[in-house]
């Protein structure tokens, strides 16, 4: 780092530290809030299918569409807010950029908001083409061009949002290979290693640049087919497209909120996570395979070539280890005779782990082609993605902010009963999905059949379950924000 710094130069890095600080936990108080109302918007959807409530199918499929596509939108801005809160104590960022985001996000959410509830578009998240042009007239052209243009914005934001971190990296290390630590993986240099939290963002901005721009490119090759529905596009050209850009999108969540494990976890228990050259290597190969992996969402088109039908069902399987393993053992290794006194924050951490590990089994199960050709839109898929999403990433931005309610510090504190009450009604809630899709009950209906409603009943107890507990947690957070503003 820079020894020779003037005063205004301390001073200006100061005020950058503070705004980063006001905007990242105003990013985490919107997150907070909207992963509520999605929760519950999730609820209202599993108590329709449960038929303990009745709403009308294509006000199912519009919140659908909302939920789906709102939950990837507020894990995304979680997940920027827990990177960037880390990752400013090593390079230099600049918080004007996070402002900029927000502003393209909650401009977009409107526009989506208003496109699905008022105009009725619910092709869900994926758009897949050619639904939103051809949607039977359950919706006009004009919400789906709303609704798409929502999420070109929201995507424009985050794109804003990689490169700027992409630029502060490549500053700091002299490039991104140098920031996954190719230096040290390949030449055993130790000069500027990056901490575990600069190799995670270096990840992030090489996956998800690419895959932010293959989903504006589908974007907008849809808006021109709404436009002009004479211009036709690719269809699997476009599924290809929008299934990258989702794929990578999702993983990346995690990719960006696990870094609270690698800078809680040695706080909490005074040890150190080390860069290690097994660690880097673990995050060059899922790097390279987080991109290369999404033929996985198209085992069913028999158009795929099949070499990359292959290379999607090969490669799952080993995408997610490398990582998992690194992550999992070092959290091992941290633990291991540390003497920890569990706490909410520390058992939290603990779950998203669990949760991230055991999550990634249902899903390699079903990128394999045999069981995927049974398994395919069942409920099998919101199952396993349920399962690392709200038992493995949830944990994670959830601790990030009770630590930020605690002012950062670490003394234990309890709670981890609550954290476990979360664990418990989480995990028997996308256990229920698990068993419909066990059971061939397929994803994304709003009616179903009577046998099939036993499951749906136990998961609504225990999404509101989960949602008490998570509003636990939400308000822990909230209720200190003037506390958290005023600290340094
Ligand atoms: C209390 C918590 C939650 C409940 C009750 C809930 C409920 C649901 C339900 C009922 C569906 C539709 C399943 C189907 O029949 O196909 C669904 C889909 C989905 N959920 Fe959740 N969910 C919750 C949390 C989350 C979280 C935390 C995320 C991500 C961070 C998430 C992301 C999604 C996505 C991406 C879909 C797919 C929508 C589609 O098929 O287009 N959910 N959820
Ligand atoms: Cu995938």
């Amino acid at each position: 780092m820079n020894s020779a710094i003037t005063d205004t130069e301390a001073q200006g890095q100061d005020i950058t530290a503070q705004s980063g600080r006001f905007w990242v936990v105003t990013y985490l108080a919107i997150t907070g809030l909207v992963l509520l109302l999605m929760m519950v918007f999730g609820l209202l959807m599993r108590l329709a299918q449960a038929g303990w409530l009745a709403i009308d199918p294509s006000l199912f499929y519009e919140i659908m569409t909302v939920h789906g596509v709102g939950m990837v939108g507020i894990a995304s801005l979680g997940g920027v807010a827990v990177m960037w809160h880390f990752l400013a104590r090593y390079v230099s960022l600049r918080a004007g950029v996070l402002a900029i985001n927000l502003v393209l996000f909650l401009v977009g959410v409107v526009a989506m908001l208003a496109a699905d509830f008022i105009g009725g578009f619910a092709a869900a998240w994926t758009f897949l083409y050619p639904l939103p042009a051809v949607s039977g007239s359950v919706w006009p052209a004009w919400s789906a061009e709303l609704h798409l243009f929502g999420l070109l914005l929201v995507g424009v934001g985050f794109l804003l949002i990689c490169l700027e971190v992409g630029r502060a990296l490549i500053a700091e290390y002299g490039g991104l290979g140098r920031a996954l630590g190719w230096h040290k993986l390949f030449f055993n240099s130790d000069d500027n290693v990056p901490p575990p939290a600069a190799v995670a963002a270096a990840m992030v901005v090489i996956v998800d640049t690419p895959a932010l721009i293959a989903g504006a490119a589908v974007i907008v090759m849809s808006l021109v087919n709404l436009f002009a529905p004479t211009i036709a596009i690719n269809p699997l050209l476009a599924k290809n497209l929008i299934y990258f850009f989702g794929h990578v999108i999702i993983n990346a969540t995690i990719y960006m909120a696990v870094i609270a494990v690698y800078e809680l976890l040695p706080r909490i228990t005074g040890r150190k996570w080390k860069t290690t050259r097994v660690f880097l290597a673990a995050w060059t190969l899922s790097t390279t395979m987080v991109l290369v992996i999404y033929p996985h969402h198209l085992l069913m088109d028999f158009v795929m070539p099949t070499w990359a039908m292959m290379l999607g069902q090969v490669l799952s399987y080993i995408n997610s280890f490398p990582v998992l393993v690194v992550t999992g053992l070092g959290a091992l290794a941290i633990l291991h005779r540390s003497g920890i006194r569990w706490d909410l924050v520390s058992t939290l951490l603990f779950i998203s782990i669990f949760g991230w590990m055991a999550g990634v089994v249902p899903a390699v199960i079903d990128a394999t082609v045999v069981v995927n050709s049974v398994m395919h839109n069942t409920l099998w898929v919101p199952g396993h993605f349920h399962f690392y999403l709200l038992l493995g990433l949830l944990p994670m931005i959830f601790a990030v902010m009770i630590h930020l309610a605690r002012n950062e510090d670490v003394t234990p504190r309890g709670g981890d009963l609550t954290a476990i009450l979360y664990l418990l009604f989480g995990l028997i809630f996308v256990i229920m999905f698990l068993a419909g899709g066990w059971a061939s009950v397929p994803r994304r209906w709003a009616v179903h059949l009577e046998q099939w409603q036993i499951w749906d009943k136990v998961a609504s107890v225990m999404a509101a379950g989960v949602i008490v507990i998570a509003t636990i947690f939400v308000v822990m957070f909230l209720a200190r924000i003037p506390g958290m503003l005023r600290q340094k």
